[in-house]
């Protein structure tokens, strides 16, 4: 385990239906650090990017229409193993999958409005963040919580 950072995105739905606010809340009262945040509205061409991998999916094209159909809250969360425990957050894909207590199991039904996003590895989690932000878009402080999170740094 190590300190990472994640890209998380509330979608179009999770905007619209007000839930930034407890999507995000969920990722400080876990203890993580938030390093970037920014609304978006990025087009076309950049979701084709961001979602490069599910190009060949038969719902790749209603995906890519729901991801621009609205903005988007483009997020980078930091801290100990922050890319799995960002998908166990998140929940699974299909949110009748989901546990309940689960970002995607409280707030959601349809696969295709599932709220959010989550880097599913360090290595995606990199490519996302150098996809949705400028290196300047990423602040550098301690929190104030930190040695109350942690036991070691
Ligand atoms: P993830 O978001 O949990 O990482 P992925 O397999 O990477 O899931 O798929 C990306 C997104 O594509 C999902 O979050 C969901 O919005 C959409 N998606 C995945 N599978 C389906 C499907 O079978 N039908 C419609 N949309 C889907
Ligand atoms: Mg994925």
């Amino acid at each position: 385990m190590s300190t990472e950072r994640t890209f998380i995105a509330i979608k179009p739905d999770g905007v619209q239906r007000g839930l930034v606010g407890p999507i995000l809340s969920r990722f400080e009262n876990r203890g993580y650090k938030l390093v970037a945040i920014k609304l978006m509205t990025p087009g076309k061409a950049h979701l084709e990017k961001h979602y490069a991998d599910l190009a060949g999916k038969p719902f790749f094209p209603g995906l890519i229409e729901y991801m621009n159909s609205g903005p988007i809250c483009a997020m980078v969360w930091e801290g100990r193993d922050a890319v799995k425990t960002g998908r166990v957050l998140l929940g699974a894909t299909n949110p009748l999958a989901s546990a309940p207590g689960t970002i995607r199991g409280d707030f959601a039904i349809d696969v295709g409005r599932n709220v959010c996003h989550g880097s599913d590895s360090v290595e995606n989690a990199e490519k996302e963040i150098a996809l949705w932000f400028k290196p300047e878009d990423l602040v550098s402080y301690k929190s104030a919580a930190f040695d109350w999170v942690y036991e070691k740094a």
